[in-house]
């Protein structure tokens, strides 16, 4: 069943909406945000030279520095006297980036959040847990007013304090939980750790994002909570969550492209390159009023699929996102993304879905240490048994990786859990 008759469109329907869309937001942009007209004017393009979707290589890319240099409202077209809503995504370095919401903003991303999470199987009888930081962050708030739309009845418990979420979960009856994949994992543990019993548990479904996570880690999260684990995608600057996600054929996420004009280039050149490649994801938004942006620059790998789904919606498949681009590691000259060490550790038996990433320096030389939990302490003790294990892991990410690692096998619950974006790596070279 769809949300929306859109979703479904031939791909001439929806082209033939993107392009009218966007040749009105690039007049708008270049009209309203004088940073647009200046970025136009200085290479003498003007909007109406933009006529065809791929003219839009014309348009020069938007990055996070822009949005920072424009530190806090620069980049806004409207009077704040219209923006109903801020949100801000803080970032480990630097100044906060800031987004703004009109009005009619809100309401499009209330829709696009109801489309996905009704795409991933919620409903209005289901009791949905929002298990994200409410505050600034604009995941707990968007999925918060797109489930409401929906009809479900949502219970915006917030992160943290785990047990009491636990127990929620199980007094309310909680059908649907909305948390970042990482803090899911941690909850089913603490869950076992408690004793609750699965049958006195309803869940069913889990909406998770906000971070990158391997399809390995979502079975994992399906196997320990019973539930179907769906994934979906978004960033604050382009609207927060509702950008795309995974209808319950769980093959790839549906992007909202009425809303968001979707392209691949080659991060190193900015080279557009065709459905199928991996590249750095560039969105431009084709209906946001207090912050439009062209050609605005993810930093997350990924590619797009136009085959029609089986679900029948037509909207194109974005993959499961490799990783950042400013996330990849290069150690000793190899590329390295921490998602292609988690999905080795998943498909191995004996360890659980914990684990850290640590590059240092020995000299000249990069170091590649990964740290990961035991499942079952007990192991500690045969000696033996250890040697074999860390072998063999050794030898997976050796053949995944093309790169030697150290590995430490650590007793089960020794390293970080997380109740937001966990942060698995660090970096210790600089
Ligand atoms: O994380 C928006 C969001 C909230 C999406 C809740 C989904 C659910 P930011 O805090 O601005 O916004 O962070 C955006 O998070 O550029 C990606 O690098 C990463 N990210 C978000 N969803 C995924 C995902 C929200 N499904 C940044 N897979 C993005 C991988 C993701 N990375």
């Amino acid at each position: 069943m769809l949300w929306s008759k859109v979703e479904a469109l031939t791909r001439k329907e929806i082209e033939d909406m993107q392009l009218e869309r966007l040749k009105y937001i690039v007049n708008y942009a270049y009209e309203k945000v004088p940073f647009y007209r200046q970025a136009f004017d200085r290479i003498n393009l003007s909007p109406g030279d933009i006529n065809s979707l791929k003219d839009i290589e014309k348009i020069p890319f938007t990055t996070k520095d822009d949005l920072r240099d424009n530190y806090p409202y620069g980049m806004f077209a409207v009077p704040m006297k219209d923006v109903v809503r801020i949100h801000a995504s803080s970032g480990t370095t630097g100044r906060p980036t800031v987004v703004g919401y009109t009005r009619k903003d809100l309401d499009t991303w209330s829709e696009l959040v109801a489309r996905i999470a009704f795409m991933a199987g919620a409903r209005e009888h289901d009791i949905a847990q929002i298990s994200f930081g409410y505050g600034l962050f604009t995941g707990a708030l968007g999925l918060h007013y797109g489930l409401e739309r929906i009809g479900a009845a949502v219970v915006p418990v917030s992160s943290g304090n785990t047990e009491r979420q636990i127990n929620l979960m199980r007094d309310f009856g909680t059908t649907v939980l909305v948390s970042t994949p990482s803090y899911a994992m941690y909850m089913a543990e603490v869950s076992e750790e408690m004793g609750v019993r699965r049958e006195d548990i309803r869940l069913r479904l889990g909406l998770f994002g906000a971070e990158g996570s391997t399809k390995e880690m979502r079975n994992e999260l399906e196997k320990r909570w019973g539930i179907t684990a769906t994934e979906n995608y978004g960033l604050s600057e382009i609207i927060g969550p509702g950008v795309s996600g995974e209808c319950d054929e769980k093959d790839g996420m549906h992007i909202a492209e009425d809303h968001f004009l979707a392209e691949i280039i080659d991060p190193e050149t900015g080279r557009k390159l065709d459905f199928g490649e991996k590249g750095e994801l560039v969105i431009t938004t084709l209906t946001k009023e207090a912050l439009p942006l062209l050609r605005y620059r993810t930093r997350d790998i990924t590619s797009l699929n136009p085959e029609p789904c089986r679900c029948g919606r037509t909207l194109l498949r974005m993959s499961t996102v490799e990783g950042r681009s400013d996330d990849m590691l290069i150690i000793r000259g190899v590329n390295v993304f921490p998602s292609q060490i988690e999905s080795v550790l998943m498909n191995i038996k004996g360890v659980g879905p914990h684990y850290e990433i640590v590059v240092t320096k020995k000299g000249y030389l990069d170091e590649l240490t990964v740290n990961v939990e035991l499942a079952d302490g007990e192991m500690l003790d045969e000696y033996r048994r250890l040697e074999e294990l860390n072998a063999i892991i050794r030898q997976k990410l050796k053949t995944v990786l093309q790169i030697d690692a150290k590995v430490n096998l650590v007793e089960p619950r020794s390293l970080a859990r997380f109740e937001g974006k966990a942060r698995r790596v660090r970096d210790l070279r600089k």
